[in-house]
C-alpha cells in the first residue's frame, strides 16, 4: 500500500520523523509536554516523583529512536546475532545509566535545574527493576551494557516478572519479606509489543504417527495453552549510537475461550484457567545458589524459552537462509542451566516441525548452544523430578530420553563396560523418582561449557564435570572471568572519582579501555592527586553515613575504617565469621586500659545483603548480627571504636552508594565455594581493598594488582577436603579466640543464647562444613594486618590508587569480546546515522 503514495507524503513522514534535538530548550518542552499531556498535571506544584517521571518519559523518547534505528538497522544488515538467555535481569534504576550512556546527563541536569529541580533528587525517586538475585543477575545487566557498547548485535531474553526480589524489612533484628510490585506507577523503561504474542503450550499428549516414507512423527498436542507477549527494554551503548534490547515475556491467558468450560455453564473454571496462565510470570524465585524444584519454576524456564526461540527461528527464517545456516546467524548462551530447555525445544522444532532428520537437527542443536555454568555447590544443581515434568512436557521428555540414549551409546563406544560411568554421566539420575539432570543436559547440548573465573572454569573440570572432559576432551571446556560494566560503578556510582580519572588520564578514553586505567600508577607519588584521591573516598563516606543514619538510625563517623560486607547471606560466603570476628573485636577491645584503647583502629563494621526466605541458618545470621549492633553500638565502654550496621534491602541502588565509600570489603567464601564474585571487582574498581581467601575472581585480582595491595588469608581450594577429613577424623578441636566467641554468646551476651543456639551448632567439631574454625586465626591476623596497614595513610592511599590503576582486565568488555571472539564467533555492527556498516 505505501508504496502507491505520492512523493510528497512520504517526504512529509521523513520530514516529520527527524529525532528531537538535544539542546536545553528542545528538552524542556519536551519535559514540560510529558508533565502536562503524558502525566496529565498541571505544569507546576510537581512533586519529585512526578518530575522523575517526566524526565524517564523525555529520556525515554530518545532511547526509543536510537533503539528503533538500531533495530532497522540490524534487520537490514542481518549479522550474525547473539541472543543471551537468562532468566534474571538485575538491572537496577535506568535514569542516570540511560542519560549518561547517551551523553545527555549534563544537558539534562541543567535543563531540570532551570525547571526548580535537582537532579540527584529526581534519580532518587526512580524504584530498581529488581529482577534478579545476586551476581548472576547482575551480571548479565552488565553484559547487555558491554554489548551495546562494543556494537555487538545482541539481544537478551527473559522474563517480565510483577514481583521482583522481595524487599527486606529487620523487625525486631530478624528478616521479614514484603512483595517488590515494582509495577505499580507505569514503567517507563519497557516498550509493550502488544502485537508479538507467542502460543507456547503445557501437558496434553503426544500423538505418533507413521508419515508416508514409514518414519515415525511425533506430534505434540498440548492440553493448555498460554500467551506470551512482549516487552522490550532498550540497552543504549556508552558512546555509540547503538542501542540492544533486552525482551522480556509476561503470560497472558489464550484469547480463545474455554468453550468446553463455557458449554458446561462453568464460566469460574475458565477465569480459573486464565489466572493461572497469568501467574507463570507473577513472582521471581527469591533463591540464590539454591533450587527451589516447584513446579511453577519449571514453567516458567518453559514459558520463556520456548517463547525465546519462536522468536529467534522467525527472525530466523525471515532470511530465507538453510537449516544448515542456522549456527553461522544465531549464537545462544545459556546464562546457568535455567534455559536448558531450549536445546530441548530447538530440537523438538526441528525434528517434529521443520521434519530435519534427527542428527542433522542435533548438528544443528550442538552448534548453536554454549553454557556458563555459575556453581558447583551441590543444592544449587537443577534437578527435575521425571513425573512431574513428564505431566508437563511429555514430548519433551521423550526427546531428552532419546538425546541421553545416543549420548550414552556414545560413551560406551568409548569406554566400554563402565556401567558406574555411564551411571555418573546420563542426564537421568536413577533415583526415586528419576530426575533429570540439567547440568548434564547443557553440556551435552551445548559446543562449548564455562566457568566464570580461572579457579572456578578449573574446579569445574576436576569436579562435576570430570568425565565430561575425559569424553569430550579439554577444549570444550574454557574459561571467562566474568566483568563489571566500568559505567555503571565508576563513571556512575562514583561521579567525582571518574571525573579525577578523566582529568588526570587526559580524557575519558578509559571508559571504553579500561586497561588505561594503569596511566594512574605514575601518579601514587604525587602528595597532591593523593590528597584528591583521599578527599573524594571520604566524601563518599560520608554520603554513606548519612544513609546509614537514615535506614539504620546509627551515627557513625566518616573517619573510621569502613569495612563492608555486601551480598547475599549464604553459609559458603561466611557473613557468620565475620560477625563472629566482630564480637572478638568488641571482647578485645572491652578488656583493654584506656590507654590501649587510645591505639585501637576505629571501625564501622557494615553488612547487608538478603536471606532466601526459606533458608533458616542464613536468617539467623542476620539476627545475630543485629543483635550484636544493638549491645555495641550502645556500649559506652567501645564509643565510636567499634560500630556495627545491617543495612535493610540491599539492592543495586543502595550498592551505588556503598561501593564507592568503602575502605575493605569483606569476601571471605570458603576457598572454592564462590565461583566468582563480581562485587570484589567493583570495590577495588573504585579503590576499596580486599579482604579475602584464595577464592574465585579474588586470585586473579591479586595477580592483577599485587599481594602488597590485598589481605588474603585461610586456606586454599586444594587444602579443603583433608582439612573437612582432619576435622571430621582426628577431632582438630576448635579455635581457642572463636571458643572464647562462642562462650560469650551462650552466656547470653546478646540475647537470649537459646536463639542462636541452632547457628552455634554449625561449628561443632567435624561437622564446621565452612571451615570457619580452621580459618579463623589466619582471619583475626589479616584483620589486625588491615588496621596497622590503615594507619598509614599516605601507603594506605598508595594502594588504593594502585588498586582502580590495575584493575583493567576486569571490565565486562574484556568479558564479552572473550566470549564474542572465542564462543560466538560474532562481529560488531556500527550503527550509523544512515544505511549500515559492518566493521
Ligand atoms: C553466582 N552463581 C556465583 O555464586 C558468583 O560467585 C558469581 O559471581 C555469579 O554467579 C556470576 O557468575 C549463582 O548465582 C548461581 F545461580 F549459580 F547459583
Amino acid at each position: 500500500e505505501r508504496a502507491k503514495w505520492p512523493k510528497e507524503t512520504f517526504e512529509l513522514w521523513e520530514r516529520l520523523s527527524k529525532k528531537e534535538a538535544n539542546d536545553v530548550e528542545t528538552i524542556q518542552k519536551s519535559i514540560v509536554r510529558h508533565v502536562t499531556t503524558t502525566l496529565a498535571r498541571a505544569a507546576f506544584n510537581l512533586d519529585n516523583f512526578s518530575a522523575y517521571q517526566a524526565v524517564a518519559l523525555s529520556t525515554r523518547d530518545r532511547l526509543i529512536s536510537r533503539w528503533n534505528e538500531t533495530q532497522g538497522q540490524m534487520s537490514r544488515a542481518d549479522p550474525k546475532r547473539i541472543y543471551y538467555l537468562s532468566l534474571e535481569f538485575l538491572l537496577g534504576r535506568s535514569m542516570d545509566n540511560a542519560l549518561l550512556n547517551m551523553g545527555l546527563k549534563e544537558t539534562y541536569g541543567k535543563s531540570i535545574r532551570q525547571l526548580g529541580f535537582n537532579m540527584e533528587d529526581v534519580i532518587e525517586s526512580e524504584v530498581d527493576a529488581a529482577l534478579g538475585n545476586g551476581g548472576l543477575g547482575r551480571l548479565a545487566a552488565c553484559y547487555m551494557d558491554s554489548l551495546a557498547t562494543l556494537d555487538y548485535p545482541a539481544w537478551g531474553y527473559g522474563l517480565r516478572y510483577n514481583y521482583g526480589i522481595f524487599q527486606q524489612r529487620i523487625i525486631d533484628g530478624y528478616q521479614t519479606e514484603y512483595p517488590d510490585y515494582w509495577l505499580n506507577f507505569d514503567n517507563p523503561w519497557e516498550l509493550p509489543r502488544l502485537d508479538i504474542s507467542i502460543t507456547v503450550g503445557f501437558g496434553g499428549h503426544v500423538q505418533t504417527t507413521q508419515d508416508e516414507y514409514g518414519q515415525t512423527r511425533h506430534n505434540w498436542v498440548p492440553g493448555t495453552n498460554v500467551q506470551a507477549v512482549a516487552y522490550d527494554v532498550p540497552v543504549p551503548g556508552y558512546d555509540t549510537e547503538n542501542c540492544n534490547n533486552i525482551r522480556l515475556w509476561r503470560s497472558k491467558p489464550t484469547k480463545v475461550f474455554d468453550l468446553t468450560s463455557f458449554n458446561e455453564g462453568n464460566y469460574e473454571k475458565s477465569v480459573e484457567d486464565a489466572t493461572n496462565a497469568e501467574k507463570i510470570t507473577s513472582v521471581l524465585y527469591p533463591n540464590d545458589n539454591t533450587m527451589a524444584g516447584k513446579e511453577l519454576r519449571l514453567k516458567q524456564q518453559y514459558f520463556w524459552t520456548a517463547a525465546s526461540l519462536h522468536d529467534i527461528l522467525r527472525r530466523f527464517k525471515k532470511s530465507m537462509r538453510e537449516w544448515s545456516d542456522f549456527p553461522d546467524q544465531v549464537a545462544i548462551q545459556l546464562n546457568d542451566t535455567h534455559p536448558t530447555l531450549a536445546i530441548v525445544e530447538l530440537q523438538r522444532l526441528l525434528v517434529d516441525q521443520e521434519m530435519l532428520s534427527w542428527d542433522d537437527a542435533w548438528d544443528i542443536v550442538t552448534k548453536t548452544f554454549a553454557f556458563t555454568n555459575h556453581t558447583v555447590l551441590p543444592e544449587a544443581m537443577e534437578k527435575w523430578s521425571v513425573p512431574m515434568f513428564e505431566y508437563l512436557l511429555p514430548r519433551h521428555l521423550q526427546i531428552i530420553f532419546d538425546i541421553n540414549l545416543f549420548f550414552l551409546q556414545k560413551v560406551e563406544k568409548m569406554f566400554p563396560n563402565d556401567r558406574g560411568l555411564l551411571n555418573r554421566m546420563s542426564i537421568i539420575e536413577e533415583a526415586q523418582p528419576q530426575q533429570i539432570r540439567m547440568a548434564h543436559l547443557a553440556v551435552v547440548g551445548s559446543h562449548k561449557v564455562n566457568g566464570v573465573a580461572a579457579l572456578h572454569s578449573n574446579l569445574i573440570k576436576t569436579t562435576i564435570f570430570h568425565d565430561f572432559v575425559t569424553y569430550y576432551g579439554e577444549d570444550k571446556f574454557v574459561n571467562k572471568t566474568n566483568g563489571i560494566t566500568p559505567r555503571r560503578w565508576l563513571h556512575q556510582a562514583n561521579p567525582q572519582l571518574s571525573a579525577l580519572i578523566s582529568q588526570t588520564l587526559g580524557g575519558d578514553k578509559w571508559l571504553k579501555d579500561l586497561s588505561l586505567l594503569k596511566g594512574l600508577n605514575d601518579k601514587t607519588e604525587d602528595a597532591v592527586f593523593r590528597q584528591r584521591w583521599a578527599e573524594i573516598k571520604r566524601a563518599n563516606k560520608v554520603r554513606l553515613a548519612e544513609l546509614i543514619k537514615t535506614r539504620c538510625d546509627v551515627e557513625v563517623s566518616p573517619d573510621a575504617l569502613f569495612d563492608v560486607q555486601v551480598k547475599r547471606i549464604h553459609e559458603y560466603k561466611r557473613q557468620f565469621m565475620n560477625i563472629l570476628y566482630v564480637i572478638h573485636r568488641y571482647r578485645t577491645i572491652k578488656s583493654m586500659s584506656a590507654a590501649q584503647k587510645a591505639s585501637v583502629q576505629p571501625r564501622v563494621v557494615i553488612f547487608g545483603g538478603k536471606a532466601a526466605p526459606g533458608y533458616y541458618i542464613a536468617k539467623l545470621v542476620i539476627k545475630l548480627i543485629n543483635s550484636v549492633a544493638k549491645v555495641v553500638n550502645q556500649d559506652p565502654a567501645v564509643g565510636d571504636l567499634l560500630k556495627v550496621v545491617f543495612v535493610p534491602d540491599y539492592n543495586v541502588s543502595v550498592a551505588e552508594v556503598i561501593v564507592p565509600a568503602s575502605d575493605i570489603s569483606q569476601h571471605i567464601s570458603t576457598a572454592g565455594t564462590e565461583a566468582s564474585g563480581t562485587s570484589n571487582m567493583k570495590f577495588v574498581l573504585n579503590g576499596g581493598i580486599i579482604i579475602g581467601t584464595l577464592d574465585g575472581a579474588n586470585i586473579e585480582i591479586l595477580e592483577e594488582i599485587g599481594e602488597e595491595n590485598i589481605f588474603i588469608f585461610g586456606c586454599m581450594a586444594h587444602e579443603v577436603e583433608d582439612l573437612r577429613h582432619a576435622q571430621r577424623y582426628r577431632g582438630v578441636p576448635m579455635d581457642p579466640a572463636l571458643q572464647g566467641v562462642i562462650s560469650a554468646i551462650e552466656r547470653g551476651t546478646f540475647e537470649d543464647p537459646k536463639i542462636f543456639q541452632p547457628l552455634i551448632s554449625t561449628l561443632t567439631v567435624g561437622k564446621d562444613f565452612y571451615l570457619i574454625s580452621a580459618d579463623f586465626a589466619s582471619y583475626i591476623a589479616a584483620n589486625q594486618q588491615v588496621d596497622a596497614a590503615y594507619k598509614k595513610q599516605a601507603d594506605w592511599i598508595k594502594k588504593s590508587i594502585r588498586c582502580t590503576a590495575n584493575m583493567g582486565k576486569f571490565s565486562s568488555d574484556r568479558s564479552v569480546k572473550e566470549y564474542a571472539d572465542e564462543i560466538w564467533n560474532v562481529k560488531p555492527v556500527s550503527v550509523v546515522d544512515e544505511g549500515y556498516m559492518a566493521k
